[in-house]
């Protein structure tokens, strides 16, 4: 199979991926009695379009990275899962407009998803890993994690706050790109949060500056900014085809490769002014 080039790459991510989530219309979830609790319309419709935003991931090679101010200088800005900016704003920053969530960050006990006010700032969108098929009343009946509880809880908390449930085709259609682009077969689990959340916000924002990601100069063991934990799997996957979800993301960076080195920044563009 010939290798893309990246404007091909880009382009065909275009054609082939929409950001997707669960509205209050959608069959299954439409004949069940917490139905309105989801979303009457799209996430693509209700946020942005935004002119510039930062995607920033979880590595440990942020800290001491003072990138703060300059992520907090987009339009928008997406973190993931459990990562605060507290204590951590002259590396991170402490803007957060979507924040991108596993359904394990949901269930675990450890996260206290329902009580801790990391989580109530911004848009929240949550993803589960569901199966290939992505059929969608199969899913509803054996998620990974209980999403769809936790979901309706958080929701009855806080009512006012923009929850959006991504639908599972979108994982597996970006699953699928990094397949086509791939010489070998790679593991049918769907991509990190971070690529997820790095399409998301290619759907919804001019340009995309995506925050270590691949990995600076500064690449470490440390797992991630926050927390005192070691393994070096957290950089290059083991569950996630994490490796080769950086390689398509190499492919596609418009920046220059010291932009990688110095400030592990990625620049894509977004979708809506890419020329196919
Ligand atoms: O670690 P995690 O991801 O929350 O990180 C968010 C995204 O940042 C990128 N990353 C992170 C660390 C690192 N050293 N290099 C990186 O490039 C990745 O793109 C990652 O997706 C996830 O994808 O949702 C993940 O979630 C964690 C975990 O569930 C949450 O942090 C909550 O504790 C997973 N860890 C485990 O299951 C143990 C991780 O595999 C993927």
């Amino acid at each position: 199979r010939p290798k893309l080039s990246g404007p091909k790459l880009l382009c065909q991510m275009k054609e082939n991926v929409e950001v997707e989530t669960l509205t209050s219309d959608l069959q299954p979830f439409s004949s069940l009695p917490w139905a309105s609790q989801l979303p009457m319309s799209q996430l693509t419709s209700d946020l942005g379009p935004y002119r510039t935003c930062a995607v920033v991931s979880s590595a440990g090679s942020l800290r001491y990275s003072g990138l703060g101010k300059e992520i907090d200088s987009h339009d928008a800005v997406l973190r993931f899962n459990a990562a605060p900016t507290t204590g951590f704003e002259k590396d991170v920053g402490s803007k957060t407009t979507i924040r991108l969530i596993n359904s394990q960050v949901m269930a675990s006990d450890d996260h206290r998803f329902l009580s801790s006010s990391l989580y109530s700032s911004g848009a929240l969108v949550a993803w589960d890993p569901a199966p290939f098929s992505a059929d969608l009343s199969q899913w509803y009946n054996r998620t990974d994690y209980p999403i769809f509880t936790q979901y309706q809880r958080y929701r009855r908390l806080h009512p006012m706050q923009p929850f959006y449930i991504l639908h599972p085709r979108f994982e597996w259609q970006v699953w699928q790109r990094i397949q086509d682009n791939m010489a070998e077969p790679i593991q049918r689990n769907p991509p990190s949060s971070g690529l997820l959340g790095t399409i998301l916000m290619m759907s919804l924002c001019e340009v995309v500056h995506v925050y270590e990601f691949l990995p600076s100069r500064r690449k470490t063991e440390l797992c991630h900014y926050y927390q005192r934990f070691y393994d070096a799997a957290c950089t290059l996957g083991a569950y996630h085809p994490l490796l080769y979800e950086k390689n398509l993301v190499k492919r596609m960076n418009q920046g220059s490769d010291p932009d990688i080195y110095t400030h592990g920044r990625v620049t894509l563009p977004g979708f809506r002014h890419l020329n196919c």
